[in-house]
């Protein structure tokens, strides 16, 4: 509508919790006598590590030992802060779920419509997944699956949730294509991009992947706008 403004409401869903399977203290700088800045900085420090050497070797090739030598520490120190590589393990998984309601944040406050809204998410996402050292090991665990049932959270669910939100209101706002189901375009949404990031991991360690998400982003946003 050129001339018009269109006043977006800000959507007002939230990124959902992810499920949790692990205490307080396992949650990255989270418990009460962690809280000192330098103990925070410490611990990212550790899992900036841990996160690299998860996604160069695996969950299986991946030592507290490799992980306290990489950051120029004891492992003594390392198991201060995170008791077992269990815990180092969900610690990397879920900082790298917390990432994701500050991009959403982030993205509301620019006021886009919902489907915009989704389409912009996404491509931060991507970048986020080129380019952050922890979302490339969580990623990789993810996949590995390496710990029992239940202590990792569980994959895709907080995405398919909260995109079906975002088009749900698109729906509600007439940017969705008549007969797009918000569920079943949330699941596909997901599906490519989880798609597109493990190709481009794969072929390129993901010097791709904005460009590959870019092109199925282009390809899905005509099949779901009005
Ligand atoms: C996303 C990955 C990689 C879903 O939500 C997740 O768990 C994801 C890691 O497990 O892609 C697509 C945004």
């Amino acid at each position: 509508m050129s001339g018009d403004t269109v006043e977006h409401r800000k959507s007002r869903v939230a990124f959902p919790a992810q499920e949790r399977g692990t205490d307080a203290v396992a949650r990255h700088g989270r418990s009460p006598e962690l809280r000192q800045e330098r103990a925070v900085q410490t611990r990212m420090q550790i899992l900036d590590a841990a996160a690299q050497i998860f996604d160069e070797r695996g969950y299986g090739g991946t030592s507290v030992k490799d992980v306290a030598d990489r950051v120029g520490m004891t492992k003594g120190a390392v198991y201060f802060h995170y008791p077992t590589k269990e815990a180092l393990t969900v610690a990397v998984v879920e900082a790298h779920y917390d990432r994701w309601p500050v991009l959403l944040e982030a993205v509301q406050n620019e006021g886009l419509g919902p489907l915009d809204t989704v389409v912009e998410l996404l491509d931060r996402t991507a970048r986020a997944f080129q380019g952050d050292v922890v979302v490339q090991g969580a990623a990789r665990l993810q996949m590995e699956q390496p710990l029992p049932e239940g202590v990792l959270p569980q994959p895709y669910v907080g995405w398919i949730s909260l995109l079906e939100q975002l088009l749900a209101e698109a729906e509600e706002a007439g940017e969705l294509r008549a007969g797009v189901s918000p569920a079943a375009a949330a699941r596909t949404l997901v599906s490519t991009f989880f798609g597109t990031q493990h190709i481009s991991a794969r072929l390129s360690r993901r010097a791709d992947l904005a460009q590959r998400w870019g092109e199925a982003r282009d390809l899905l946003v005509v099949a779901l706008r009005a």
